[in-house]
């Protein structure tokens, strides 16, 4: 199944640095958060995929918008949303946060930033978050302001990343470890640049704030990158499969929880902290889940693209479902990210996966992230 050529319209928004995908060659786009996010160059995705564990990719990730939390209430409504417990997060530090609804499903992922006290951004993954807030703090009563401010992240990522950002800005920014974020100067403004990035091959992501400076920015970088071998890329599914990063919308929806996702680690259930959501996982966590997101290495060759679940069955029963999967050139396997039902689970399990081609495949249940 393929539906190409998106219609491009006001609602379908444009980055401060489209203009600049599109002069590198863009073969095509998808949407999240009502924006345009590259999905291919010219380049096939095994190429990128090489490309980004040995060089470096600069990535328009601008439909990673920001949900700004700020005022007085600002760090009670983020504790209200999500069930890791924040006050463990300082000024300066990026958080991987699971936010779930009364029923403990999950409303969406993000990365919460705390800029200060009484200020936080949500960099949101494909659901608007920004209205579940508005709605929240509104209903409560609350002394917060919510807005999407004009902040637009470009991803830098790859072993080369770091060398190529710190010959930009300097060498202060070696200094910033892991979801952790400074500030570089550019163009007379302070920018928001944190060590962060949806690959396991480390990397920046530089939140922009002022759209107007974008074509500046990326051709700064773009220019640099030169001697480090820099191709534009976006988030490489193969890259991403193997390292079990989870992507909101294709791995999880709001029918399933947190603790189900294998983000156990990012809730708090002990009661020490209060959310929406908290009674009905204490519930979950008491019942025990029903399923688990897991690896799958299947085997068959390259197949087409997972553009709907493909269902994963044990004997006549089905027991799963694929919901991304990719050719790992690495592996020479197929790898896939799934919900396998209880007492299915196991690892090492065998598996037989239905891919939309109509083969029948072969696989086996892992770890996230698939054991290198
Ligand atoms: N960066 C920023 N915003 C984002 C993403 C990002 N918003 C949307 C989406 N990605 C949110 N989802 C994720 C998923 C995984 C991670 C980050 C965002 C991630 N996980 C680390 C891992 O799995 O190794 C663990 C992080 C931790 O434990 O602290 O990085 O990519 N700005």
């Amino acid at each position: 199944m393929s539906t190409s050529g998106l219609n491009m319209s006001r609602r379908i928004r444009r980055t401060p640095y489209t203009d600049r995908v599109e002069q590198v060659g863009v073969r095509g786009f998808s949407v999240v958060n009502h924006m345009l996010l590259p999905k291919a160059f010219q380049s096939t995705v095994e190429e990128d995929y090489w490309h980004l564990r040995e060089h470096v990719q600069m990535w328009d990730v601008s439909c990673q918008r920001q949900v700004e939390l700020k005022g007085p209430d600002a760090a009670r409504l983020v504790q209200w949303m999500t069930p890791r417990d924040i006050s463990k997060c300082e000024v300066g530090q990026c958080f991987y946060v699971p936010l779930v609804d009364e029923m403990g499903g999950m409303i969406n992922d993000p990365v919460l930033l705390k800029l200060a006290d009484d200020h936080f951004w949500l960099s949101i993954a494909d659901s608007d978050v920004l209205l579940w807030a508005k709605g929240l703090a509104l209903g409560a009563g609350m002394n917060v302001t919510v807005d999407e401010p004009d902040v637009s992240p470009l991803a830098v990522q790859g072993p080369k990343a770091e060398d190529l950002v710190a010959s930009i800005f300097g060498e202060h920014v070696r200094e910033i470890a892991f979801f952790r974020f400074g500030f570089v100067e550019f163009g007379g403004t302070q920018q928001l640049i944190a060590r962060s990035g949806y690959s396991k091959q480390g990397g920046f992501e530089i939140y922009l704030k002022g759209g107007a400076l974008g074509g500046a920015l990326w051709d700064l970088i773009w220019e640099a990158g030169q001697a480090f071998n820099i191709a534009p890329g976006c988030p490489n599914l193969i890259e991403r499969v193997e390292g079990g990063l989870l992507s909101y919308g294709n791995e999880f929806t709001r029918e399933n929880n947190p603790l189900e996702c294998g983000l156990a680690g990012y809730c708090n259930t002990d009661g020490s902290v209060d959310y929406i959501g908290l009674q009905a996982l204490q519930k979950i966590k008491a019942d025990g889940v029903q399923r688990k997101m897991r690896g799958v290495l299947f085997d068959g060759g390259p197949g087409p693209a997972v553009s709907k679940p493909w269902p994963i069955t044990v004997g006549e029963k089905r027991v799963g479902q694929i919901t991304t999967g990719a050719y790992s050139p690495r592996f020479k396997q197929n790898v896939g990210l799934s919900m396998i039902d209880k007492g299915h689970w196991e690892l090492g399990a065998d598996v037989v996966v239905h891919s939309s081609d109509g083969l029948k495949r072969q696989g086996k249940i892992s770890t996230l992230p698939f054991p290198d």
